[in-house]
C-alpha cells in the first residue's frame, strides 16, 4: 500500500505520522472495556472522550437506536419534526435549572457553542440592544473548533494558525490556573476568586453595555481540568447581572452527571442564561448536542409576524430522530440506574486515587472536581508533551488501559458507574507506567 492510500484517514487532533507507525485501533467495546484489532481488552479511563459515562454499548441505548433506525431513520426538522426530538426537548428541559424550558438541538459541542453565541447576539438585538455585540471568553477555555467557539476559546495552538480569521470584538478573562498557590488542592481551589473581577475590568474597557455574553466552562476540561476558585462562578454571575450580560455555561463535559448532577449549574448552584451540551446527551452513541436557554431568551425571539422564522439558524440534522432516540434512552438510564447519585458516591475514591500521585517526583499538580481529574507531570526539558505521549502509549500497549494525555497532563474521566476496584487497578497500572519513564 502506498503512503497516500495508507494515510487516507486524516486523523483529528492526532500526530498522524507518529500514529501511523504503530496504529492503535479499537474495534469493539462493552461496558467499561474496549477491544482492539489485535484482540486485547483495554480498560477505558476516559469514558470515550468524556462522552460515555454509562459505559459503552449500554443495551438499553443500543436497543433504542436499533428500533428507531428501522422505524424513522430521518426526517427534516425544519417546518416539520419527529416525535423523539419533541420528547427529548421536554426531558432535557425538565432536568435543567428552573426557568430554562427551551432547547435547540445541534450535532456537536462546537455547534452547541456557536449556536449559543448566535442566540445571545439575536436576543440582545430583539430587545433593541443591538449594540451588545462583544463576546467574552477565557484564556485556556475550550469551546470547540468552529469559528465562534475558537474565537472565544483560549487554547493557543487551536487559535494560532487561524488568528487572522477569528471573530472581531472578542476579549478574554484571564484563566484561573494557579499552580503556585493552589497546587494539589482537593476540589475547588481556595485562591483566585479575585480573577472574576477581570470581567469588571473588561466592562470598564469596553463599557458593559456593549457586551453580549460571557462564556466559560464551569470546570475547564480540555485545558487540563481547572476547577473554578471557590466563589468565582457566583461572582461572575453577579457581575453579569449588574451589566445585563448573558452568562453562558459551556457544559459539553459538565452536563449529565460528570459533576454529580444533571447540570454543573446545579452542582454550583449558579444558574446561567444559556447552557451548551453534547457528549453525555446521548452517552456518545449518536452525535448530538443541545443548547438550553432561559424563558426570557426564547420569549424575546417570539415577536414579529407569526409566520416568520424567528431564528435563522439550524442544521440538517438538528433533532435527528436516531440521535434523539439515543438521547431519550440515555435520560431513562440516568434516572433508572440512579447514575448521578452513583457518580457522586465515587468522587471520594477517585480523588484519593488521583492524589496518591502527589508524592511522585514527576508530578507537579493534581486537580479534581466531580468525576473530572488530572495528574499533571513536569514537561521533559526541551520536549514538552513527550512524557504525556509516552505514558499514553505505554498504558495502551503494556498495561491495557486507555489514558488520555493532553501534553504532559494525564486526564481522567471515569465512568459514572465505575466499579471502584477497577478504578483502583487502572491507577495501579498507571503508577507502574509513570515509574518507568524519565
Ligand atoms: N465545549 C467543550 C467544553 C468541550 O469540552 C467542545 C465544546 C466541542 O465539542 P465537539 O463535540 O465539537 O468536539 C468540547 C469538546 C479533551 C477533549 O481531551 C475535549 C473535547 C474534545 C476533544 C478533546 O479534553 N471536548
Amino acid at each position: 500500500m502506498n503512503a497516500a492510500v495508507e494515510n487516507a484517514y486524516w486523523m483529528p487532533f492526532t500526530a498522524n505520522r507518529d500514529f501511523n507507525r504503530k496504529p492503535r485501533v479499537i474495534t469493539g467495546a462493552e461496558g467499561h472495556w474496549y477491544t482492539t484489532d489485535d484482540g486485547r481488552r483495554l480498560y477505558d479511563t476516559f469514558s470515550g472522550l468524556w462522552t460515555s459515562g454509562l459505559g459503552h454499548c449500554h443495551p438499553k441505548i443500543v436497543a433504542a437506536v436499533q428500533e428507531q433506525v428501522a422505524q424513522l431513520d430521518y426526517c427534516m426538522t425544519f417546518q416539520a419534526t419527529n416525535d423523539k426530538a419533541l420528547k427529548l426537548a421536554r426531558r432535557v428541559t425538565d432536568m435543567a435549572p428552573d426557568g430554562m424550558n427551551h432547547c435547540f438541538f445541534v450535532n456537536s459541542g462546537s455547534e452547541s457553542v456557536d449556536t449559543a453565541l448566535k442566540i445571545a447576539l439575536g436576543y440582545h438585538r430583539a430587545r433593541g440592544e443591538g449594540n451588545r455585540t462583544r463576546l467574552i471568553g477565557r484564556e485556556k477555555g475550550y469551546h470547540g473548533v468552529n469559528f465562534g467557539g475558537m474565537s472565544v476559546g483560549g487554547i493557543v495552538p487551536n487559535r494560532k494558525v487561524f488568528s487572522a480569521a477569528l471573530l472581531p470584538g472578542v476579549d478574554h478573562l484571564r484563566h484561573t490556573l494557579d499552580i503556585e498557590r493552589n497546587a494539589f488542592s482537593r476540589g475547588l481551589p481556595p485562591h483566585g476568586i479575585e480573577l472574576a473581577e477581570d470581567l469588571e475590568r473588561l466592562c470598564l474597557l469596553h463599557d458593559g453595555s456593549n457586551i453580549a455574553a460571557v462564556i466559560v466552562e464551569p470546570v475547564a476540561g480540555s485545558a487540563g481540568v481547572i476547577p473554578p476558585p471557590a466563589g468565582y462562578l457566583e461572582r461572575l454571575r453577579e457581575i453579569c447581572d449588574q451589566h445585563g450580560i448573558l452568562l453562558i455555561f459551556d457544559e459539553v463535559i459538565a452536563a449529565f452527571g460528570r459533576l454529580g448532577h444533571a447540570f454543573g449549574a446545579q452542582r454550583f448552584d449558579v444558574t446561567p442564561d444559556i447552557i451548551t451540551t453534547a457528549k453525555g446527551l446521548t452517552n456518545g452513541v449518536v452525535p448530538m448536542g443541545a443548547v438550553i436557554v432561559r424563558d426570557e431568551i426564547f420569549d424575546a425571539f417570539m415577536s414579529g409576524p407569526e409566520h416568520m422564522i424567528e431564528l435563522f439558524h439550524g442544521y440538517t440534522y438538528s433533532g435527528h430522530p436516531v440521535a434523539a432516540a439515543a438521547g431519550l434512552a440515555t435520560m431513562d438510564v440516568y434516572v433508572e440506574e440512579g447514575t448521578f447519585e452513583q457518580a457522586r458516591s465515587l468522587e471520594q475514591h477517585f480523588e484519593d486515587l488521583l492524589h496518591s500521585f502527589a508524592d511522585h517526583p514527576l508530578v507537579i499538580d493534581v486537580r479534581n472536581f466531580g468525576l473530572m481529574g488530572v495528574v499533571e507531570m513536569a514537561p521533559r526539558n526541551g520536549a514538552p508533551g513527550a512524557r504525556g505521549m509516552e505514558v499514553h502509549k505505554k498504558c495502551f500497549w503494556d498495561e491495557n488501559i486507555v489514558v488520555r494525555a493532553g501534553m504532559d497532563t494525564l486526564q481522567f474521566s471515569p465512568f459514572l458507574n465505575s466499579n471502584p476496584d477497577e478504578m483502583t487497578q487502572s491507577f495501579e497500572a498507571l503508577r507502574r507506567v509513570i515509574d518507568t519513564i524519565d
